[in-house]
Order: C-alpha cells, then sequence, then structure tokens
C-alpha cells in the first residue's frame, strides 16, 4: 500500500504474537492435527491386525512456522492478514505419514478420506506423477471438523503420506538444496534425480518381496 512500510518478519510475529484471533487460530489448528494423528492411529491398530505388522512407521506433525507462512503469503502476494492466511493457506497445519510399503500409503488414503467427517479439498499424487527433481509423495488437503465451545469447525490439514525410502530422499534433498539456488540443469540436481528413482525401485522390489513371502506362507498353512 503506498506510503505504508512493509513490516519484517520480527514486527510481523509481535503483533501476530499480540493477537487473540491468531493465538485461536493456532489453537484450532493444533486441534485439527490431533484430531487427524488419532484416525491414523486408529487405522494403523486396526489394520496391524491384518498383517501382524503396522503400516505405519512414523507419524510427525507441525504447525507451520510464522516466518514460513510470512514468506509464502510474500511469494503468493496474498494480503497480509489472518483472514487471508485463513482462506488462502491449506498447509498450517501438516501431519506426515511414514509408511512401510506404497500400498499401504494408498490404503490409508482410503479409510481415511472415506471416513464421513472428512472432506478431501486437494490431491497430489506424486507418487504417480513425480516432480521433475524426482520428488515423490501423496499430499491431500483434508478438512475435519472440531468441536469447540462455540460449536464444530472446519480446519484444513495437509497430511503427506511417503514411503521411508521416499523420506529419506526428501530429507536429504531439504538438507543439501534448502536456501540454495540449485538450477535443475546440473549434475548434482541429475544424481538426485538418480537417487530418488533408486529409492522408487527400492520400494517397488519391497513391495514385491513381501508378496513372495506372503504366498509362501499361505502356501505352508
Ligand atoms: P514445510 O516446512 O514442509 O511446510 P508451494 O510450493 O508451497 O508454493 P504447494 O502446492 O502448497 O505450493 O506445495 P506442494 O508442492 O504441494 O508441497 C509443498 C510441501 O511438500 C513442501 O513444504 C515440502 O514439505 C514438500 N515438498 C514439495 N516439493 C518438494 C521437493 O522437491 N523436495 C522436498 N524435500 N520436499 C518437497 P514447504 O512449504 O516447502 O515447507
Amino acid at each position: 500500500m503506498a506510503g505504508k512500510k512493509e513490516l519484517d518478519v520480527v514486527e510481523v510475529m509481535e503483533i501476530l504474537d499480540k493477537s487473540e484471533n491468531y493465538r485461536l487460530l493456532f489453537t484450532e489448528y493444533r486441534s485439527a492435527i490431533m484430531e487427524i494423528e488419532t484416525k491414523l492411529r486408529v487405522l494403523d491398530n486396526e489394520l496391524s491386525i491384518d498383517r501382524d505388522k503396522n503400516p505405519i512407521e512414523t507419524i510427525h506433525t507441525r504447525l507451520k512456522s510464522p516466518e514460513s507462512i510470512l514468506e509464502k503469503m510474500r511469494r503468493k502476494n496474498y494480503p497480509l492478514t489472518i483472514e487471508s492466511m485463513r482462506t488462502n493457506l491449506l498447509d498450517i497445519a501438516g501431519v506426515r505419514v511414514i509408511c512401510d510399503f506404497i500400498d499401504d500409503i494408498y490404503k490409508l488414503e482410503q479409510h481415511l478420506c472415506s471416513q464421513n467427517d472428512i472432506t478431501v479439498i486437494r490431491r497430489k499424487d506424486y507418487i504417480e506423477e513425480p516432480k521433475p527433481n524426482g520428488y515423490r509423495s501423496l499430499h491431500l488437503v483434508v478438512s475435519v471438523p472440531i468441536f469447540l465451545t462455540s460449536g464444530p469447525k472446519e480446519i484444513p490439514v495437509e497430511v503427506q503420506f511417503r514411503t521411508m525410502a521416499m523420506d529419506f530422499w526428501a530429507s536429504l534433498e531439504h538438507k543439501l538444496k534448502y536456501k540454495k539456488d540449485i538450477s535443475e540443469a546440473t549434475d548434482a540436481a541429475a544424481r538426485l534425480k538418480e537417487c530418488a528413482d533408486k529409492a522408487f525401485a527400492l520400494d517397488r522390489e519391497m513391495m514385491r518381496i513381501r508378496s513372495d513371502i506372503d504366498e509362501m506362507e499361505s502356501e505352508k498353512s
């Protein structure tokens, strides 16, 4: 806005910190994370009876940091208001689910999304269609109701599903490339892409081995 100075991160964080709206908003996102995490843990427990093995290896949760929120809102040219943050940013609440096998990811997705209080807002399947750099994961944005003293409220949560191999690659790629402007044309980028493809090949081979072992077991009984 003309004549108005751009606030820096520290100033924005101080303003947000004092704002009751902001605190309430973050409590809501935290509650939505708890709802989704519980749903996933319940599914994990039930599905483990089937195979005698839990399909979920780990669940990580996070609230997007104020710096990261501000960076994204600036990058996308969204107005710097709480209302705009609420409507435009769908990844403030994040849940990352690390699974053993690729097919567990789709099974969990199907069971989570068929629950009648869950609405799928967005789905990006970077496993079927990986990013050009080799990144693979299934991204969902789902809306889940939380029950406040004032009544129910729908809150968006981003849920990322990955195998351990995909997570290993994404974590290292993030560390190697974080805040570095590395062109996709470099040798390092090409080698990272090759590693992503090898990790995916490993995932597929592990699934084949599992199904061979299952077959051997069923022949025995
Ligand atoms: P953080 O700290 O995880 O929140 P955007 O890229 O955010 O403008 P969009 O559509 O929201 O747009 O993003 P997208 O591509 O669906 O997924 C964003 C998140 O997925 C990222 O979050 C990462 O967690 C992960 N991700 C996406 N692409 C890559 C990648 O190439 N490498 C790695 N390591 N992770 C990736 P944020 O927002 O970066 O950070």
